[in-house]
């Protein structure tokens, strides 16, 4: 594994200590949003998980090395070559190792990558789920099965109404992974604070969220928890506003047939083009509401520990 998997010095002496460390997902940085904004946001990132008491660990694969804790330039590198790094999910990771190639993880490879490494928590935007139409395509995001088998948990925004969230809730059911609301009762749909679906519970204090994931593991249970945060009320967008660009943005893809890997890229371009930034401007801010809840309950969880 040593030759796979390299750590940072500092998130290294940290999980050694038991400190809190917040992993942190690379896509979001290549194929989440456009070059400046991108880097940018990733380093600012990092500044909150500091500023809330922890370790932010970004993690991608460099040259075919599993890396935890990239460097400023890697996330600069990553940042600037944007669609041209391959974006990599579960069924990646061991050809782009054996290349020796680079690779921006997705939810699903960071928590792989993370769970190697022995980090606990996990922040981010929004994750894959089971997209619209898919009683057609199959297309379900290979995130959902890795909450169902891997235990780092993850905070979100909520799932965009790019994917059918009925279904998608079903799905993680289905998995066993329990959607935890942070202080509200409805699933949050990243853009917006409320959709139509409710998560199965709801916690109001980064303390009892530990508690649960400390329960989990206690239990021996694989796979994760899935915390859903609002997006803060003064970023988030106008619901009937939101949902009619993302309408748009599908049929589009439809008609132009995109499929696979490619899809959640192309409606997060399209959305962000068509909001003209003010969308981009929402996800960069939830980001932050939710590294920051992500490194508040690593350190609840530490204590705990
Ligand atoms: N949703 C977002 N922003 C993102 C992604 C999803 O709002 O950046 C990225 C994440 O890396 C997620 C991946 O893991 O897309 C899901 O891709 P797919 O649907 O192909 O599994
Ligand atoms: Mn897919």
């Amino acid at each position: 594994m040593k030759d796979y998997l390299v750590i940072s010095e500092e998130v290294k002496k940290a999980l050694k200590k038991g400190k809190p460390v917040v992993a942190l997902e690379s896509t979001i940085i290549s194929h989440g949003m456009p070059y400046p904004k991108n880097v940018e946001t990733a380093l600012n990132v990092e500044k909150i998980v500091r500023d809330n008491g922890a370790i932010p660990a970004t993690i991608a694969i460099i040259k075919g090395k599993l890396t935890v804790g990239i460097s400023e330039e890697e996330i600069d590198y990553l940042g600037k070559k944007g669609l041209d790094v391959i974006k990599a999910s579960r069924r990646d990771i061991p050809v782009l190792v054996s290349r020796g190639e680079d690779g921006a993880t997705t939810v699903a490879a960071t928590m792989i990558i993370a769970n190697l490494a022995g980090i606990k928590i996990f922040a981010t935007g929004g994750i894959g789920g089971v997209h619209r139409g898919a009683e057609t395509t199959m297309d379900i995001s290979a995130d959902l099965e890795e909450l169902g088998n891997t235990g780092v948990n993850v905070v979100c925004a909520g799932a965009k109404s790019i994917l059918d969230l009925g279904l998608t809730m079903e799905y993680l059911e289905t998995k066993g992974v329990p959607v935890i609301g942070y202080k509200t009762d409805s699933l949050p749909a990243f853009y917006t604070r409320e959709s139509d679906f409710n998560v199965n519970y709801r916690m109001d204090t980064p303390l009892e969220i530990a508690k649960a994931i400390k329960a989990k593991d206690d239990l021996k249970y694989k796979g994760a928890m899935l915390i859903a945060n609002p997006i803060p009320e003064e970023y988030s967008m106008d619901r009937a506003e939101i949902d009619s660009v993302i309408e748009n943005a599908v049929m589009e893809a439809e008609e132009k047939g995109i499929k696979g890997k490619d899809i959640t890229p192309f409606l997060l371009d399209k959305i962000q083009k068509i909001t003209e930034g003010r969308s981009l401007e929402a996800n960069i801010q939830l980001v932050y509401n939710n590294v920051k809840l992500g490194a508040q309950i690593a350190a609840e969880l530490s204590e705990l520990e």
